[in-house]
């Protein structure tokens, strides 16, 4: 076969696959756990980036139709709805390690997704990002769309020979129509690192506010940490000059070593709704988990229900990944007809969906037991829980799950 002809059969051959792949339906898995459904295939994996931005596909300077420019993985995306369809922007990572903002559309947010033709190019500031990643996308009520992520750069201080450490800030962008992106000075607070900072969605005593996510150091939340909270008269700049903590780190609890905050907040007529990711330690590294919790509607900033636990941990091929034993989410939509679209990605490398509703995440939220925070108090609530279980099993509605 000559080498024309090879090309042109593997040409044919990856695009039927792509095609296959981007067009395959998704389907909820069955039973679940009442509080969401996890879905079959993951809506995003480094697969679903075209073709042409992976491969030159003209035979004359790449005749082995050769993956020069490889996509390692499609992760972490912020997410929104406009006019009745699904935008994600996803964290698209080459195989250089470099993340990119990209987004995807879906009309019903659960398959389909296909990226638009370029990746977003985001402007810089005076200082350029060496990486960016993880946009949370929030409908402010001054009617800009916008963008925070994190921005992550050298550290400046860092000694001879050190080329690893990092720091991080978070970089503000806005939009109207995500196509153009204006970029303004990156967030200003008291502590030395962010991440996970998050835009709330409507002024609070006139002000912007942020949830953020205090930290010493790159990956160590040190003596920060916690879901932090700030306001700021303006958001270019914006500008932090006191932080308090809504949500903080616990001892032996799925957030013992950090939190942050996730998507910005779901607005219920109990409360602000909250999705947030929370880490502890184990012998195998740092396990993600996400969890939930609510704060007061005129006081987004206090929590009034905390769920213990958490809400959604990795299972199964999730488990699996550039950094294994991961889930994070920075992106939900909340549909018109109350189901809402968790975006969770899992070990740093793909990104599934989770579909409930506020109405069952509000039952979750306000009625699952609290942590107890101790081995104890944990046997006590699961104890009640089954005597009341046992009074209900001498019903005859329930005689079916006793066995003879
Ligand atoms: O690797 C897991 C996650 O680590 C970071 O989250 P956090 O700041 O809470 O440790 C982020 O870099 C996130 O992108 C990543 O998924």
């Amino acid at each position: 076969m000559s080498n024309q002809t090879a090309f042109w059969q593997r040409l044919r051959r990856l695009a039927a696959s792509y095609e296959e792949l981007v067009t395959r339906p998704n389907a909820p898995e069955e039973l679940g756990n009442g509080i969401y459904d996890r879905y079959q295939y993951p809506v995003l994996t480094a697969e679903h980036t075209p073709l042409y931005w992976r491969y030159d596909l003209n035979p004359e300077t790449n005749p082995h139709l050769m993956e020069r420019n490889g996509v390692n993985a499609a992760f972490n995306p912020g997410a929104i709805e406009l006019n009745g369809r699904v935008y994600l922007v996803a964290r698209v990572e080459g195989n250089d390690r470099k993340s990119f903002f990209a987004i995807a559309e879906s009309e019903n947010g659960v398959d389909n997704f296909r990226f638009w033709d370029y990746p977003i190019l985001l402007p810089e500031t005076d200082v350029p990002d060496t990486n960016i990643y993880d946009m949370r996308l929030v409908k402010h009520e001054d009617g800009w769309i916008y963008g925070l992520f994190c921005t992550e750069r050298k550290d400046p201080n860092a000694p001879f020979g050190d080329t690893s450490s990092a720091y991080a800030q978070c970089g503000i962008v806005r939009t109207k129509d995500l196509k153009s992106w204006e970029r303004l000075p990156d967030l200003k607070t008291p502590s030395p690192q962010q991440r996970n900072v998050v835009l709330h969605p409507e002024f609070v005593d006139g002000k912007y506010a942020f949830y953020t996510r205090p930290q010493d150091g790159f990956i160590e939340a040190g003596s920060g940490g916690g879901i932090g909270w700030g306001l700021s008269d303006s958001m270019s700049p914006a500008v932090i000059d006191h932080e308090s903590i809504v949500d903080e780190k616990v001892y032996h609890t799925i957030k013992e070593v950090k939190n942050g905050q996730g998507p910005a907040p779901i607005k219920t007529d109990k409360g602000w709704l909250h999705i947030a990711h929370g880490v502890r330690n184990t012998a195998a590294g740092l396990r993600y988990v996400i969890y939930s919790f609510m704060t007061a509607l005129d006081e987004p900033n206090r929590v009034i229900h905390s769920p213990g636990g958490f809400l959604i941990a990795p299972q199964g091929i999730e488990r699996i990944g550039d950094v294994s034993n991961v889930v994070f989410t920075n992106g939900l939509v909340v549909r018109d007809n109350g189901e809402v679209l968790i975006y969770y990605a899992s070990s740093d490398t793909r990104c599934h969906v989770a579909k409930t509703t506020v109405d069952r995440l509000v039952d979750y939220v306000i009625n699952t037991p609290e942590d107890g925070l101790r081995s104890y108090a944990s046997v006590e609530t699961r104890s009640k829980l089954i005597q009341a279980n046992l009074e209900l099993l001498q019903k005859p509605e329930y005689s079916f799950l006793i066995k003879e």
